[in-house]
């Protein structure tokens, strides 16, 4: 592996806390990735990817710089990657999965405040992120207070657009979002100095949607029983589709699909006919967070689907290709991202319909709902979650943790007694 360091200093990063950082890594995915057994051979990507993950891509990314291309930096999934790529930006996600970057972040932040804001924001004050390095540009959104306020903290000194997100999907809250999107078009309009024709508008939208049917092959797969692929491997895949080149992402999962489709023939699993299938729903899992899906898949169950932005939410709904103006198109956008069903939104029952939904086609056995600490909005939701599920009959375990393991054999023992009395 080439040594980075001369880029990283470059970057202006912390070396010493970087090492660290990079020192745990290996032995994490060593234990948890790469002990498991019969895994696709198209997973070999992803490895190395993560093998070299403040590397590869973001030497990628200076090269693109130093070609004139600007990089931006996001945090959700209601940010139209469309309007970016098509104004030949590169969009990389920011949210922070590890614990190691929470202290910087508390350092600014309340205690209080969901690990995921917290490592974010550590990660860019820590200077342990060469992705908070490069990116030229942060585009936020009006989502949680948290984030709303980390905003605020991050804007001041990396050039930051917040997206002012409806909160319910009325008409004319979907009105108002593409009223933003078309707001967000000019600031990246301005930023890149590129036009975003209907052309190219055109062409940015088929281009992520062919991501979003790649990926979406791939968890059609998991509906198979035996489970052709782990639900940790799926999970990784989808945390580095945030970061990844679009197209090569969708090359990438379709050559995963295509083996998983010969494993489905070939009845091929990666655990035997008959385990216990799991779907976890909730807050998202930024990457490097594997936490629970170890914990699930090394107390004899399966993972089989996610219910949350790093699975399901990144991929459904295509966006109409077919309005061949800028208006159109815009409003096209506008309709797929408010078809996302956040905790943010008021009402939201449209994620209970989608979780129901997941759990017939991905036939799941149980349902564990995953609640980061401090996120009020999911947590609240959990109670309407949990009472849909038992009146469908299906078992469900609420957790609420964080990025630490501090209490990982503690939840062990209640997901091991969850998976038995399935
Ligand atoms: S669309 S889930 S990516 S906002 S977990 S930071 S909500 S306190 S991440 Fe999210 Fe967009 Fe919604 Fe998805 Fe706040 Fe909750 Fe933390 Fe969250």
């Amino acid at each position: 592996m080439a040594d980075r360091h001369e880029m990283w200093k470059e970057l202006g990063m912390d070396l010493e806390a970087h090492d660290t950082l990079c020192s745990v890594l290996p032995q994490a995915f060593g234990d948890i990735y790469l002990s498991q057994k019969n895994r696709p051979e198209g997973m070999a990507f992803w490895d190395m990817v993560v093998s070299d993950i403040h590397g590869i891509r973001p030497a990628e990314l200076i090269e693109a710089q130093k070609q004139g291309r600007k990089v931006f930096g996001t945090f959700c999934l209601y940010v139209p990657d469309e309007i970016i790529v098509a104004a030949d930006g590169i969009v990389t996600g920011l949210c922070g999965g590890s614990q190691f970057w929470v202290p910087a972040g508390e350092q600014v932040l309340p205690k209080s405040m969901c690990s995921l804001i917290k490592a974010s924001v550590g990660a860019r004050i820590g200077r342990t992120c060469p992705f908070f390095r490069i990116a030229d540009m942060y585009v936020g959104e009006t989502t949680c207070d948290g984030k709303k306020k980390a905003y605020e903290i991050l804007g001041r000194d990396v050039p930051m657009h917040v997206m002012d997100m409806p909160q319910m999907k009325r008409p004319k809250d979907i009105e108002k979002w593409a009223g933003e999107i078309k707001d967000f078009k000019a600031v990246v309009e301005e930023f890149t100095g590129n036009e975003v024709t209907p052309e190219k508008l055109h062409a940015a939208t088929v281009l992520l949607n062919k991501r979003r049917k790649a990926l979406e092959r791939v968890f059609a797969c998991r509906k198979a029983d035996p489970a052709p692929i782990s639900g940790k491997d799926a999970l990784l895949m989808m945390q580095i589709a945030f970061f990844d080149d679009p197209q090569r992402c969708a090359d990438m999962a379709n050559a995963l699909a295509d083996e998983l489709e010969k494993r489905i023939a070939d009845g091929v699993g990666v655990a035997p006919a008959g385990t216990k299938r799991i779907l976890l729903a909730g807050t998202p899992m930024a990457i490097p967070n594997w936490k629970m899906h170890h914990l699930v898949e090394t107390s004899g169950a399966v993972v089989v689907c996610e219910e949350c932005c790093t699975g399901t939410r990144y991929f459904e709904h295509q966006v109409d290709e077919t309005p061949t103006d800028t208006d159109g198109q815009i409003m096209a956008l506008a309709q797929r991202y408010m078809k996302n069903n956040c905790a943010c939104f008021t009402p939201n029952t449209g994620r209970i319909d989608d979780l129901l939904r997941l759990c017939k086609e991905y036939k799941v056995d149980g349902v564990i709902d995953v609640n980061l600490k401090f996120c009020t909005l999911y947590d609240t939701e959990s109670r309407d979650v949990q009472a849909a599920l038992k009146d469908v009959g299906i078992p469900s375990l609420h957790i609420e943790t964080d990025y630490d393991d501090h209490d990982a054999e503690q939840l062990r023992t209640r997901i091991g007694a969850f998976i038995e009395m399935l």
